[in-house]
Formats: structure tokens, sequence, C-alpha cells
């Protein structure tokens, strides 16, 4: 398949292409030859999992077989879009490297030696060495860790009916420093922007463009062909960057710049001071915090003239309250980065633009616009799909994050999530308590988390590590039982809600029967081991029809029309701005009693004294000859989930590391030079890309590349894998850091 070819389809949806079953190939399809043999085609109306993002897609069928993927036209939105990693969903589909068969080690970990087993002898394996942790150790001994998706049901599910409390997400890798900015401020995270009709957008690192979610792209991408500015700041030139204003700023250092803005928004009056007195609280104490921190100060911290901060801070807040600073998506930048979050979210309500249009809103998922009479009628929540479910028992340790325990410091660990770097540090150091297995869902902590060898190392003192997965991952390579679980193509899934402002809730449905027929949705894995494990009765349910009809009765949407369009919206409702007719009308989140955001937060000054309203550290800058290592994702990938997808492969089968062409002329390196990256005791291989679009103290590689498992055969050894040479370091909300790490490059 040619690449242009590929991605003309892909991203402007013209031309036919069709997946020949079984190679993973796509060639154009004659429409007459397929009228000539009338075949019958259908769409299948679904939501996309090529990445988290969950768009609405539309999976055009074909004699049993899907021959395209696009978005859903009826979902305005996306306007009908996929990005090109949504499209090559067929080619994951049909991929032959896929895992067929469950699996259970033979040979030494890291040895790649499984055999092939029945399910009920991997369920059996499972169940028998949890049986044995849990006497030796108790059930808080095994740890469940799953990046975020709607099937987290099932598998956490496994975890409350043994009574173990240590359940993570991947978000500690990703937004949580952002979530805890949200839930400090704002009482809960449930919190977006409204892009499209904002007049000035400025980002901290956020790449829109190759950090895609279609409705956000095209939300951005109308703001800015309606005049409004974007202001990047990034210390290297992204995608983004080149739709707007670059701003290359050190990195660490953006907290000094957010501060920067409120220092001269004060002096300059240039904020709204009746949305501050309304709706929020503190604000005297960041008067404070911010009084020494003028422009001439944060010029020194970040590299950027005073005068470019003034004059992004006026014309900023000239725009009220139609501008936004958008509060970023993967932000474990440094240790304490919840810090420049939460700035970020105070210097959005000093512009008051909290559920106007071009600000931020509270999600309108159906259960939000109740309190409302003109809106309530619009949508009625869905409810749970269990079933009856007899009482789980209490755990009776502690989860081994201190997560969300008040008045300590991990009250800034969001309880859902938990800080997912303490699992390889419980492993190895037995503290708070030893972990001893480690259940892994749809996530690939090897490649993933920080620290490769690190989390490697862990394994080894582990008694029992299962990964249920798509492909023979990094992780999956290391472990004892590896479950094949089928596509998103192929399976049910609990109803996803999607509100914007509005609400909305998307289904994922089969689009074709199971390509290998030895593979299972998450859903039926984890009821079937629950029922091999005795403890069948926390799994209710007979089936995903079952769950589903549960789940969306409340709601009075039928299922068969959730089914035939793939998604829900009231269709008559409008955008919802709470403060839109009434500037006054109370603001819905609040962590108090008073209904005000926190721009002191009592929670957190309680269990960190004097952090209560964001403090500046002054982080370390590279020394002569180190860099600042910094990553990100690119347009054709997801983080480390496609880089063995045929035609993704195919487009970008490895990376680079962009280093600044001063810096690199300094060191002798030309553009395509082979390098070795240096990081403390960790060393890596790699080619340089020379180029002017970086700072020159920092270098950067796309995330998710040189892959250590054999069983990605496109993938394998091919780049740099950037965690390789990361350190892991858990930060004050639980973070991963992934930009504090300083390298040096040399020639080879
Ligand atoms: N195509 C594609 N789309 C995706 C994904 C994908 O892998 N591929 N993944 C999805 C997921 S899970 C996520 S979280 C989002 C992520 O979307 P984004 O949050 O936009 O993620 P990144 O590309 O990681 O953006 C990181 C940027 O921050 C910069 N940066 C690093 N350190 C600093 C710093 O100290 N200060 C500043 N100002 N900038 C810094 C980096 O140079 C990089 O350009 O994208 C989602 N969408
Ligand atoms: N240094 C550094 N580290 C990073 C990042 C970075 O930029 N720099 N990015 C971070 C970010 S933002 C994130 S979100 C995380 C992402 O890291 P992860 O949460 O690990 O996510 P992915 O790599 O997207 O996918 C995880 C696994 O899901 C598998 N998978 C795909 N579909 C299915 C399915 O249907 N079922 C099952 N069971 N498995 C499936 C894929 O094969 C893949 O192995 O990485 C983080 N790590
Ligand atoms: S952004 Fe692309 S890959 Fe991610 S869900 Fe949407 S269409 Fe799929
Ligand atoms: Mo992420």
């Amino acid at each position: 398949m040619r690449r242009r070819q590929f991605l003309k389809g892909a991203l402007y949806g013209t031309g036919s292409m069709i997946a020949l079953g079984g190679c993973g190939s796509l060639t154009k399809v004659d429409q007459k030859t397929l009228a000539a043999n009338q075949i019958a085609e259908k769409t299948v109306y679904s939501t996309c999992e090529m990445c988290t993002s969950r768009c609405t897609m539309a999976a055009k069928v074909r004699d049993g077989k899907v021959i395209k993927i696009e978005g859903n036209p009826n979902d305005s939105s996306t306007a009908g879009t996929v990005c090109a990693r949504g499209s090559a969903g067929v080619s994951l589909l049909y991929d032959p490297q896929r895992i067929k068969k469950p699996m259970i080690r033979t040979g030494e970990r890291g040895t790649g030696k499984f055999k092939e087993v029945s399910w009920d002898e991997a369920y059996t394996f499972i169940a028998d060495k949890v049986t044995q942790i849990q006497q030796n150790y108790g059930p808080e001994a095994i740890a469940f860790a799953s990046r975020i998706n709607p099937q987290d049901a099932f598998f956490r599910q496994i975890a409350k009916a043994i009574g173990s409390p240590n359940t993570f997400s991947h978000e500690a890798t990703c937004p949580m420093t952002k979530t805890t900015a949200l839930e400090m401020t704002f009482g809960n995270p449930w919190i977006a922007a409204d892009y499209g009709n904002a007049k000035y957008i400025i980002t901290s690192g956020r790449n829109f463009f190759e950090g895609i979610h279609v409705s956000m792209v095209k939300g951005v991408m109308k703001a800015v062909q309606n005049g409004a500015k974007l202001v990047v700041l990034d210390p290297r030139f992204s995608v983004t960057a080149a739709k707007g204003e670059w701003v290359p700023i050190k990195g660490a250092t953006d907290l000094a710049f957010f501060m920067a803005m409120a220092n001269i928004m004060i002096k300059e009056n240039l904020y709204d001071k009746d949305f501050i007195e309304n709706y929020t609280e503190g604000f005297d104490k960041w008067v404070e915090a911010v009084k020494d921190k003028t422009p001439e100060w944060a010029e020194k911290e970040t590299g950027i003239p005073k005068e470019k901060i003034i004059e992004i801070t006026r014309d900023f807040a000239a725009k009220r309250p139609n501008a936004l600073v958008e509060f970023g998506w993967r932000t474990p930048w440094t240790p304490n980065d919840y810090q420049c979050r939460r700035a970020i979210l105070i210097i959005n309500l000093m512009m008051g633009n909290w559920e106007v249009p071009g600000g931020y809103y509270q999600k309108k998922g159906a259960g939000v616009l109740q309190p409302f009479p003109d809106q309530a009628g619009y949508a009625k929540p869905t409810g749970g799909g269990y079933g009856p479910m007899p009482p789980a028992p209490k755990p009776s340790k502690g989860r081994i994050d201190g997560a969300g325990v008040k008045g300590t410091p991990g009250i800034l660990i969001p309880v859902a999530d938990g800080a997912v770097g303490q699992i390889p540090e419980s492993i190895l150091t037995e503290k708070p308590y030893a972990i001893k297995g480690w259940l892994v869902h749809r996530f690939n902590p090897v490649i993933s988390m920080t620290e490769s060898e690190r989390i490697i190392e862990s394994f080894k003192k582990l008694d029992l590590l299962v990964t249920c997965d798509v492909y023979m991952t990094d992780t999956a390579y290391y472990s004892d039982v590896v479950l094949p679980e089928c596509t998103y193509l192929e399976r049910y899934e609990p109803i996803i809600d999607q509100s914007g402002l509005i609400p909305k809730i998307q289904l994922r449905q089969p689009v074709v029967p199971l390509v290998y027929p030895d593979t299972k949705p998450a859903w039926l894995i984890y009821k079937e081991l629950g029922q091999k494990m005795g403890i069948g009765d926390f799994f209710s349910f007979k089936d995903m029809e079952e769950f589903l009809e549960r789940q969306l009765k409340p709601s009075g949407i039928a299922f068969d029309q959730m089914k035939e369009k793939g998604f829900w919206s009231p269709a008559d409702m409008k955008p919802f701005y709470m403060r839109g007719k009434d500037p006054k009308a109370p603001a819905a989140p609040s962590l108090n009693e008073k209904g005000k955001m926190h721009i002191f937060s009592h929670e957190i000054e309680e269990a960190i004294p004097g952090q209560g309203i964001p403090v500046y550290t002054k982080y370390p800058q590279p020394g002569e000859g180190e860099f600042r290592f910094v990553q990100g994702k690119v347009a054709v990938h997801t983080n480390a989930g496609t880089h063995n997808v045929p035609v993704l492969n195919e487009l970008m089968p490895t990376n680079s590391l962009w280093i600044n062409s001063v810096s690199a002329t300094k060191l002798g390196i030309k553009d395509g030079d082979n390098i070795v990256i240096t990081a403390g005791k960790y060393e890596h291989k790699g080619v340089a890309k020379v180029t002017e679009a970086i700072r020159p103290d920092t270098v950067f590689c796309y995330h998710g590349f040189g892959r250590i498992s054999p069983g990605l055969k496109r993938a394998y050894g091919k780049g740099i894998n950037d965690n390789k040479l990361i350190p892991n370091a858990i930060g004050e909300s639980g973070n991963v850091v992934t930009s504090m790490t300083f390298v040096k490059i040399r020639k080879v």
C-alpha cells in the first residue's frame, strides 16, 4: 500500500480502500466490480479505540470483512472524520502478528518461551497463583494496572472481589498533574474547554495537532480559522506551534511564565474582579504569591523576553472572557507540575472564562443537567450494568501509594488512578509492603512507564505476572500468562460517556465476528476468570447485551437505537453554558459549602504546609554539554500501542533524536548520524535529526519506539525507547516525571 494513498483516504475520506483479510494490506476497490458482483455492503457505527480519544466511527463491512473505517457522518463534533490511526484499525484487525491463543511461559522470564494453552488452563494457572499469593501475603499483594478503558469495570471487579485496594490506571504517566489541579481547584476533574469559540488560546506543551482528539482538533482549527490567536509554549517547534506563535520556553519553567502573567494582570487591572469575588476564595493569597513574580524575573527563569510576556498577557486579557490557557493533557513535566496546572486554572478564573463560550465548562453529562429545570428534560442518566452483587471484602491494608488519604501528601494522588510508578518500587523494596502479583490489562509498563530496566528488574521478583493485550508486547514478553483479547472491532463494551456542552453517549459494538476464534473480549475473560476463582457472583450478568440493556434502561434510550446509530445526543439541545445567559448563575462544581472555587486550597495546605497556593520551584537547567530530554506524540502512532500495526509501521517505522543545529555542530554531529545518548547509568543508540525546530539546550524524540519484544516483529529494535533513559521518580501528585532528565550525546 502506498503511504500517500492511505493518508489521502484517512484524512480526506476520499478513495475506497479494502483490507485483504489476513495480510492487512490495502488496495483500491473498483466500485463497478463491486456492483457487478452484487456483494452487499453495510455500515456499522461504533467507537474507535486506536487511541483513547474514542471518537465515533463508521465501519464499512463487505462480505463479513471490514473494508474501510471512516468517521460517523452524523456526529457534528468530528464532522465525520477519523484520523490516520483510526482509519488503520482495519490493519490491526487483520494483522497476523496479533496474539491468537492464551499462552503460559515455559522458559526463564525474558527468553520468550511460551506454550499455547486452552483458556481453561490459563484461568486455572492464574487462579492457583492468586490463591497462593493471597495465602502467603494477603490479597493486597496483588496489584492491578490498566490503561483506563470502559472494560476496567470487569478487570477491577476481580480486585474488588478478592479485597485488593491496589488498582491503578496509566494516568500517572499522562494527565495526573492536571487531574489533581482540577480536583483541588474545582472539586472534580470533569471539565473541558470550548476551543471552537475561543478568541485566544495559550498552551503549555499541549500539542493538539499531533496529540490528536478529532473533535478538539476541529475546535482549535475553527478558532484559528476565525482569527483566534494560538500561542504555544514548548521547548520545541511542534506541529501545533507551526499553526500559531511558538514561544520556545526553557523546560520546567512554565509556572514562572504563568505567575508573571498573573502579576501583570493584577498590576494592570486586567482581570475579572466580579468573577473572582463571586466564585472563588483565596485570591488575596495569590496576589501575595505573585507580587514579586515580575516579567523581569520570569524572563530570567523562562528565557522569554519580558516584552513578549507582557504583550501576550495584555492581548490575551483583552479577549476576556472568551480566551483560555489550555490546561494540558499529558502533563508530567516536573515533580510538582500540579502547581503549574493550578496556576493555569487560576489565570483562567481571573479571566472569568467559566461556563461561557470560549472558556471552560463542566462536562454536560445527563446527571449535570438534572438541577437545571430548562435542561433536565433533554437527557436522563444511564445506570449500572452489573446486577446484584455480594458485599466485597474490606481491604485490610491501605494502598501502597497512600492515595487519597486526607491530611497526607497522598491526598494529591487521585485515588481512582493511583501512582502506578509505586508498583515496581513496592515489588523491589517491599515497602510499604511487598507486591507479589501484577495483573496488567491493555497497558505496557515496560515502555510506557519510566525506567524500563527497573520495571523488568521488578518483574523478576514477582510470583505472577499476567498481561492481557492484542500483541506480544514488551510486558507480555516477560509475563507468566498472556491473554489474547479480541480487538475493539469485535466486541461490545459498556456505554461510553463523551459529553461535552451537550450530553453524548457512545456504544462500542462488534463490527465483524472474531477474526481469530480463540481470542475473547475482556468482559468475558474476567467473568470466566472470576468464575474459576470462585468469585463468579461478582459478575451476575449473562452477557454484554444484558449488561447494556440494564445500563440504558434508566436513560430511556433503546439498545437497538444505539446499535443503529452508534451514539446518542439530544438532537434539539443547544450547547449549554451555565453562565451563558446569567453571568451570576451558581457555579456547579465546588469543593466547599460556600460553593466557591479554590484558588487557595485548604486540602493541599493541610497535607503539605506552604503549598496551598502555587509556589515556584526553581528546577536545575542543563549544564554545559547536557540537554533536557523531552518527548511527545506523533500523528501516525498512538503512545506505544500502534508501532507494530502494519500500515502505521510502514508510515513511520522508527524515530530519531531532534537536536538543535548549533548544538549539533559543536558536537560534530550531522543530520542522520548514529549517536549514543547517555543519562546517568543508562545509554541508548539512536540517529540524530539536526534541526532548528528546538531549543539548543533541549533534545526531543517521539515516544513509543525502541521496542524490546521480538514478538513485535515489525517494531522490534527500531528507534529510541525514551523510557530506557528516564529514572522512575514519583512526583508530588503521584505522577511520573518525564521532562527532568538531562542527557549527553556523542557521535559514534
Ligand atoms: N496522534 C496521536 N494522538 C494522540 C496520542 C498519540 O499517541 N498519538 N495520544 C493521546 C494521549 S494518551 C494523550 S495524553 C494526548 C497527548 O497530547 P499532548 O499533551 O499534546 O502530548 P504530547 O505530544 O506528549 O505533548 C508534549 C509536548 O510538550 C512539550 N514539553 C515537554 N516538556 C515541556 C515543558 O517543560 N514545558 C513545555 N511548555 N512543554 C514541554 C514537548 O516538547 C511536546 O511537544 O494525545 C492523545 N492523542
Ligand atoms: N517518556 C514518556 N513516557 C510516556 C509518554 C511520553 O510521552 N514519554 N506518554 C505517556 C502517555 S500520555 C500515556 S497515555 C501512556 C500510554 O501508555 P499505555 O497506557 O501503555 O498505552 P498504549 O501504549 O496506548 O497501549 C497499551 C497497550 O494496549 C494494547 N491494546 C490496544 N488495543 C487493545 C485492546 O483492545 N485490548 C487489549 N487488552 N489491549 C489493547 C496495545 O497493544 C498496547 O500494548 O504512556 C506514557 N508514557
Ligand atoms: S483520535 Fe484518531 S485514533 Fe484516536 S479515537 Fe479518534 S479517530 Fe481513533
Ligand atoms: Mo496519555
